[in-house]
């Protein structure tokens, strides 16, 4: 354990090359691993790129997919970072196809695993940049300011944009963003595919490693 946070590149590329695993999925509050190491999660409408984030960030391609219960299974995945860190890949939210009754347990398990997870350290939204906010991000934001964990809102796939479009997107967003509580004034865009954006998001993990 370090009193001072190291924030260099190299200590950056030694957590993030460090060894990621799979160390469990939930579906219930009961099933969640102990609370004992820095946590962020990773929230956003299924396909936004969730997986590919989580991926591009320690540097592994098939990692979050190759979790024991790929595609639709709705539960928590922990991935654990050289036993600093976990990253949490929540479950896509707006299916249309589940049902009202699992849908609403599955709003349960969000939601308490949001306010009463003690590790949890920063929530990620993650927004697809080609559709900008949509009525269900905004839901999320409204949850997200409830909770005692500021978030960041990430554009994902910056790279189907041009570079105006992504600045008249950001422009609109940063204001928006700017009215809700918890979440953090500085969007970071990123694309998986172009490795755009990772390391910024990787420097704001970082410190909460070393405490
Ligand atoms: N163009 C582009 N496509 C991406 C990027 N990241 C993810 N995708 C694609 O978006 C789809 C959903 O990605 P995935 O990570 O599985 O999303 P999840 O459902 O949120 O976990 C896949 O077809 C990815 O290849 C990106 O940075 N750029
Ligand atoms: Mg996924």
């Amino acid at each position: 354990m370090s009193e001072n946070p190291p924030a260099s590149g190299e200590e950056i590329s030694a957590l993030f090359t460090s060894k990621c695993e799979f160390i469990a999925g939930s579906s219930s509050v009961e099933s969640l691993p102990p609370a004992s190491t820095p946590e962020i999660c990773f929230i956003g409408r299924s396909n936004v790129g969730k997986s590919s984030l989580v991926n591009a960030l320690v540097g592994q391609k098939a990692l979050a997919r190759t979790s024991p219960n790929p595609g639709l299974t709705k539960q928590l995945n922990f991935f654990s970072l050289g036993d600093r860190l976990i990253l949490v890949d929540m479950p896509g939210y707006g299916y249309a196809k589940v049902s009202k009754e699992r849908k609403g347990e599955w709003d349960k398990l969000i939601r308490s695993y949001l306010r009463g997870r003690t590790s949890l350290k920063r929530s990620c939204l993650l927004v697809d940049a080609r559709r900008g906010l949509m009525p269900h991000d905004r839901e999320f934001m409204t949850l997200l300011d409830e909770t005692a964990v500021i978030y960041h809102v990430v554009l994902t796939k910056i790279d189907a944009l041009t570079a105006k479009d992504l600045g008249v997107l950001l422009e609109s967003m940063t204001k928006e963003v700017g009215s809700h509580v918890a979440a953090h004034p500085q969007i970071i865009a990123t694309s998986s595919m172009r490795k755009e954006g990772i390391h910024e998001l990787q420097e704001q993990f970082l410190p909460f490693a070393y405490t």
